[in-house]
């Protein structure tokens, strides 16, 4: 029997292994963040298998975070940058994925996985740029920084002023590699001087985007929570420095800057779209609101086939939101357009890759569209 071994110490890595005898039955178990019961995310190195059909059974997959494992397949890599999917299946409890490998060493994870060393290359990059100041909110309980980008062409037409603050923040959930891989898109298109829809919005607009909003549960390989255990999602109305620096840093920075628009990009488990979740539910959501949103998502769609709406999560009733997640706590606070933006951690169902599924260039592919978005709605925002 060949003599297997997996690792994982290394960003974001985290597996159970609960045996490795027979490489036609290789059992993990995925473990759940560090400092909660939320469990989903995987990364894990397997050495030993060239030419081996490897079977990974998970074991506990029926009682992760979200069990809706119907049509999802593992990604795998053996160069750490080109990420395929893999024959997998669920039974209800286990799920199993294949793969005979054509190397001694190959990479398994949930999603294409999105490092911090490549989040300090994504900050390095826009430090690059005439249009962006790099700004340090403050610290992390691990001790990482919270980044800040501000971004505009200050010698534009429009006086600053009269630019409108657009808002783009990722990886509160930070499993949910796919929000980051969005914003190096956004940026990448952002920060392109030849493009006339960047250079448009660069000059009525000043953009805050905090690409990492938790780089403590990244690194951990958490699915859903910072050091602390908290979901970032759950902390908007009363953050505090010892449980969740990350919101209070960054709503902090807010409540000076004003909000016109606001972005907040995630992943979602089950649903095999991608789609936005509004503030339908706020208090004071309103009509202007609501047509602010239709024109956003119909410019979305008619620019990128890979945005749909569909499918999505339920709309909360009138009164109905819960003002502790970000979208509704700030469009409530700044009466202002404010959205979840999800994509899936399965694939486009409208529009699927047989080799690659939903990846991380794709995620690229949707946030830079989003700028045409941006564009629809720059001037009638208040
Ligand atoms: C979601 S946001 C859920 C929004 N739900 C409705 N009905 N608007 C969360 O935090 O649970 C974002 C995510 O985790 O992807
Ligand atoms: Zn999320």
């Amino acid at each position: 029997m060949s003599q297997l071994t997996i690792s994982t110490q290394f960003d974001s890595g985290s597996i159970e292994v609960v045996s490795l005898a027979d490489h036609r039955d290789v059992q993990l178990r995925i473990k759940a963040d560090n400092a909660s019961a939320f469990a989903q995310w995987f990364h894990f190195r397997l050495q030993g298998a060239a030419g081996l059909p490897l079977t990974l059974r998970f074991l506990n997959a029926g009682q992760s975070a979200y069990p809706d494992w119907n049509g999802y397949r593992v990604v795998a890599s053996y160069d750490r940058h080109h990420w395929f999917r893999i024959d997998s299946a669920f039974d209800g409890q286990v799920m199993t994925a294949s793969l005979t490998p054509v190397a001694q060493s190959v990479y398994f994870a949930y999603f294409e996985p999105y490092s911090y060393e490549r989040h300090l290359d994504l900050i390095g990059f826009a430090t690059e740029s005439d249009k962006v100041e790099v700004e340090h909110l403050g610290n992390t309980l691990d001790g990482r920084d919270m980044t800040l980008l501000r971004i505009t062409d200050e010698d534009g037409a429009t006086p600053v002023e009269r630019k409108k603050k657009v808002w783009l923040i990722a990886r509160q959930h930070p499993g949910e590699t796919m929000a980051e891989w969005f914003v190096e898109g956004f940026l990448e298109r952002l920060l392109d001087g030849d493009d006339p829809v960047s250079r448009v919005l660069l000059d009525r607009c000043i953009f805050h985007v905090v690409p990492n909003m938790n780089p403590d549960g990244a690194v951990r390989g958490n699915l859903r929570t910072n050091a602390a255990g908290a979901n970032l999602n759950r902390e908007w109305q009363e953050p505090t420095l010892e449980r969740s620096p990350e919101v209070f840093l960054v709503r902090q920075k807010m409540l000076e800057t004003g909000v016109d628009l606001f972005l907040d990009a995630h992943g979602d488990e089950a649903r095999p779209y991608n789609f936005v979740a509004g503030c339908e539910g706020n208090p004071g959501y309103n009509e202007r609101i609501a047509a602010l949103e239709d024109a956003f998502k119909a410019a979305w769609i008619a620019s990128s086939p890979d945005f749909q709406d569909e499918v999505g999560y339920d709309r909360d009733a009138p009164g109905q939101a819960n003002l502790t997640l970000a979208t509704n706590w700030v469009g409530q606070q700044f009466d202002c357009l404010a959205y979840t933006i999800e994509m899936p951690f399965k694939d486009n169902a409208n529009l699927p890759d047989e080799e690659y599924g939903w990846s991380g260039e794709r995620s690229k592919k949707l946030g830079a569209g989003v700028l045409q978005a941006i564009l629809a709605v720059v001037g009638k925002l208040r």
